[in-house]
């Protein structure tokens, strides 16, 4: 029964513009722009190991879990638990770096914060996270009213019917026990950080407003704006929408259909966002109960006899991977201040792109890369060994692509989808990834789709791809730790010769080693910044070599906790593959890196 109570959020319905379903809850578009009341800071935690807010004693879900908030009437009354008067835990955050008793914690923490509320006529409000590790279930008032899978896309759910006047309840039981069957699955090289890790907002909107919109340049005509419009309510049909670019002189307007869709085209003689010059307009969306703004760059990305083109001009990515950790010390980076640190080492390295691994990041980040022209590659947790031939497995992969492709399909700076890192070849394999792929084009064609493979050896001193998603992928990524991992010193790296049988671009999209900061030594001993750094020398000389390589991002920005990585002294849960540390310091590698893409900007710019 309870199941049946669920609310599954827009995250289940088909995008597909013609075929979507309205009336049910939607993701809602540029959060940020809308008027919102925060519902960040501290919430009361109940640590729940055994779920027993949630299953009775029979294992049964409990109709009387946490979620009900009950009180104590009179002194004789049993209730085991209170929020009250327990913990506390801030949100947005996650658990593992506010308390050390959660440090290596898997499994149910149940949040509660209240707020007031004086709801109006004509008005709907939804409630919005940002993100949540790995499953949520979201409780008002004592009712279930949404509940969602994955811990690192978006999701909000419509309470306009469940909010009390005056004070309402928020309880959320957020989950991050690691499952074979998940996205990502039990194993991975990052820490398993569990919470609300992404900020919470109330949301408020007209009774007919502006669920979702695209756009973009049209990738095939440079001076065509194409999209649509996506309207939610009782009057989203046959609706007027302007939109409006003042700085351009713009002002179209546009009907929407029975559906609520407006289909959108028109020229505009637009400047264009480029690494260079991070060109974003003010644009404006008006319907007749509502009115919204964006900042939207407008550029095309495409890829051709080899090249990647950004408005039609050859580029190489000049790039570093990043976790979603933050700048100083551990934990998950969660702000546009974080965002802010992390971009500009990108920029002081000399870089122009980054690949934010594994998983989306927080939209503060393709927000701060918009503003600061660098490009990005976004991608899925499709990571490693997930089940491939599990269906379900596969619908949650698709979900949580969609989720990630509806957030930032207005970003100019995401120019890349990348399907999965490192799976192991197989035909369930192949046939996941181009559904996979099939999708992602679907819901947006402006954009090129990649997926980080692996390399296989050809012979004696010669490595190459050889993947049949080389064929399905628009840009081939591919991982390769020469020096690190392998039998082959770092100094022999820069003799490996490289072959592709494919006319595709290629992305270098990780190569490295770790060392432990300030730890100096002799270039044959591990650990040192000096060993890290012979890698990198080496690495790049043979990147050189390779007359396909159009892109590179090293692994990684900055060392991340990995519960992979127990080494006393030198990785202590550290994957030290940083070439800046977890406190924030340079390494040797950071300005090998830094140097040689100087050589490369004066070769591409
Ligand atoms: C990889 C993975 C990355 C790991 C890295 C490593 O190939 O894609 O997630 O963290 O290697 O450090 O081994």
């Amino acid at each position: 029964l309870i199941f049946s109570l669920f609310l599954l959020g827009g995250s289940f319905l088909t995008q597909n513009v013609t075929a979507r379903e309205v009336d049910s809850d939607p993701t809602i578009q540029n959060v940020m722009g809308r008027e919102t009341v925060s519902l960040d800071g501290q919430w009361g935690v109940i640590i729940d190991p055994y779920e027993t807010g949630y299953y009775d004693y029979r294992y049964q879900p409990s109709e009387n879990g946490y979620f009900k908030d009950q009180k104590v009437q009179k002194p004789s009354d049993l209730i085991e638990y209170n929020f009250d008067t327990g913990p506390t835990l801030n949100v947005p955050g996650d658990w593992n770096t506010q308390d050390d008793q959660l440090f290596l914690y898997e499994g149910t923490v149940w949040y509660k914060r209240t707020f007031n509320y004086l709801p109006n006529e004509n008005e709907r409000q939804f409630i919005y996270f940002g993100a949540a590790n790995y499953e949520a279930h979201v409780y008002l008032n004592g009712e279930l009213v949404g509940h969602h899978i994955g811990g690192f896309t978006p999701f909000n759910t419509e309470v306009t019917d469940h909010l009390n006047d005056g004070q309402n309840t928020l309880i959320v039981k957020v989950d991050n026990q690691r499952k074979r069957e998940a996205v990502p699955t039990v194993n991975t090289d990052w820490w398993n950080y569990g919470g609300i890790t992404r900020s919470v907002s109330l949301i408020t909107v007209p009774d007919t407003f502006i669920e979702d919109y695209f756009i973009q340049l049209d990738p095939e005509s440079s001076n065509t704006v194409k999209g649509w419009v996506q309207m939610n309510g009782s009057n989203r049909a046959n609706q007027t929408l302007t939109i409006k670019i003042p700085e351009a002189n713009i002002e179209k307007q546009f009907r929407t259909d029975e559906m609520g869709i407006a289909e959108v085209e028109f020229t505009a003689d637009l400047e264009k966002w480029s690494t260079r010059n991070p060109k974003l307009y003010d644009v404006i969306l008006e319907i007749p109960e509502e009115t919204i703004e964006d900042q939207i760059g407008f550029r095309t990305i495409r890829q051709k006899d080899g090249e990647i083109l950004l408005n039609g001009e050859p580029i190489f990515l000049r790039g570093i991977c990043i976790h979603e950790s933050r700048p100083f010390g551990g934990g998950r980076a969660n702000n546009s201040a974080d965002a802010e640190v992390l971009l500009g080492w990108v920029k002081e390295m000399n870089g122009n792109y980054v690949r934010l691994a594994h998983y989306p990041h927080n939209e503060h980040m393709v927000r701060m890369a918009d503003k600061m022209g660098i490009l990005v590659w976004s991608e899925v947790p499709v990571y490693w060994t997930i089940q491939f031939e599990n269906p379900e497995v596969y619908a949650n992969a698709e979900r949580q692509m969609r989720e990630m492709v509806d957030r930032d399909h207005n970003r100019a700076s995401v120019i890349l989808w990348s399907l999965a890192n490192e799976t192991p070849r197989s035909e369930a394999r192949f046939t996941f990834l181009s559904n996979l792929a099939e999708a992602v084009r679907e819901l947006d064609s402006t954009r090129l789709v990649t997926a980080a493979l692996e390399t296989q050896s050809r012979g004696e001193g010669v490595i190459g791809i050889h993947d049949p998603m080389e064929e399905v992928v628009d840009v081939i990524g591919v991982n390769s730790y020469c020096g690190w991992y392998g039998n082959m010193p770092p100094e022999q790296c820069s003799d490996l010769r490289w072959e592709s049988d494919s006319n595709k671009p290629v992305i270098l999209s990780e190569f490295g080693g770790g060392a432990l900061q300030g730890y100096h030594g002799d270039e044959n001993e591990r650990w040192t910044e000096e060993f890290q750094d012979a890698v990198y020398e080496s690495n790049l000389e043979m990147i050189d070599n390779i007359s396909f390589v159009r892109g590179t991002s090293p692994w990684l920005l900055k060392d991340f906790r990995s519960p992979r990585r127990p080494l006393p002294r030198f990785q202590d849960f550290w994957n030290r593959k940083g070439v800046i540390s977890d406190e924030g310091l340079k390494k040797k590698a950071f300005f090998t890196i830094q140097d040689w893409y100087e050589k490369k900007k004066q070769e591409w710019e």
